[in-house]
């Protein structure tokens, strides 16, 4: 169960993302750089997520760049990674090029041989994304802070993540049992040009707006706990002691009152209405 401490964190976080988020839009994300730099100029991938809160049930993309370490652009033919995340709280859904510097795939080609992509898209919370450019050309990698983006790697968002929000990471290698080892990897013609892998992506997944019995769906069901919640706080945790009371806070600004049932009946009729 949560602690008052922890709900009162969330209703800060909820407080501050809701300031700036747009529908389900943060600008920006907090990227740590894990890893000592490469001696040999070398081309970074990195997480940039499009969103870094979303609410469940949203979509999710996260940009993954290849960023040269020189001040010079370095060219590449092909790219993979292996990537981490958490399949009860994200779904992964697939890739999209859309804005991207331009490969001829960008997949999670199935069934390859590191057991990693164990269904189409995979499924159970680690996967190989390759990308390729087409036979005989490169494309660059642009230093920071523009860098180039290789694809938007998608999820869906399923439930409400931890306060801490839910990690996406990218790895450099790994060895399934009864497989050879998988490693991410950025070839320069027939050399690996990979320098540093960025830290996790964090995506902070807020419930479904109004779904106040977290039951995953926001409807009639959800009036009688949401007006419970708001005259009777100790009520509402009895009665539903593994939903977050906050679930209630509908327009974001940390607590449960009257300026909440405006924007919860706007979550009940139109559906995704979000902290604006
Ligand atoms: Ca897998
Ligand atoms: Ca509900
Ligand atoms: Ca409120």
């Amino acid at each position: 169960m949560r602690t008052t401490e922890s709900r009162s964190r969330k209703a800060e976080l909820r407080t501050h993302n809701c300031r700036r988020v747009g529908p389900a839009i943060v600008a920006a994300a907090a990227i740590l750089f894990l890893g000592a730099a490469p001696l040999a100029a070398g081309i970074n991938l990195e997480w940039r997520p499009l969103f870094q809160t979303v609410r469940a049930g949203d979509q999710v993309a996260i940009g993954l760049y290849a960023v040269s370490d020189s001040d010079e652009d370095q060219h590449f033919n092909s790219a993979q990674a292996i990537i981490f995340w958490d399949p009860t709280v994200l779904q992964l859904t697939g890739t999209d090029v859309t804005g991207s510097i331009g490969l001829s795939t960008s997949a999670f080609l199935f069934g390859n041989s590191f057991g990693l992509n164990e269904a189409d898209p995979p499924a159970d919370g680690d996967a190989l994304w390759v990308g390729m450019v087409s036979l005989g050309e490169t494309r660059p990698a642009h230093p920071a802070p523009e860098g180039s983006l290789l694809t938007y790697i998608t999820f869906t968002a399923l439930v409400e993540s931890d306060i801490e929000g839910t990690a996406v990471s990218l790895v450099r290698s790994v060895t399934l049992p009864g497989h050879p080892t998988a490693r991410s990897k950025v070839m320069s013609g027939t050399h690996d040009a990979l320098g540093t892998l960025s830290g996790p992506a964090i995506v902070d997944v807020l419930g479904m707006c109004g779904d106040v019995n977290c039951d995953g769906a926001t409807n009639v069901f959800d009036i009688d706990p949401f007006v419970l919640a708001l005259v009777d706080q100790e009520g509402y945790e009895a009665a539903f002691p593994d939903c977050d009371y906050l679930r209630a806070d509908t327009n974001c600004d940390g607590h449960v009152n009257v300026f909440d049932i405006d924007p919860f009946v706007e979550c009940l009729v139109v559906g995704g209405h979000t902290c604006d």
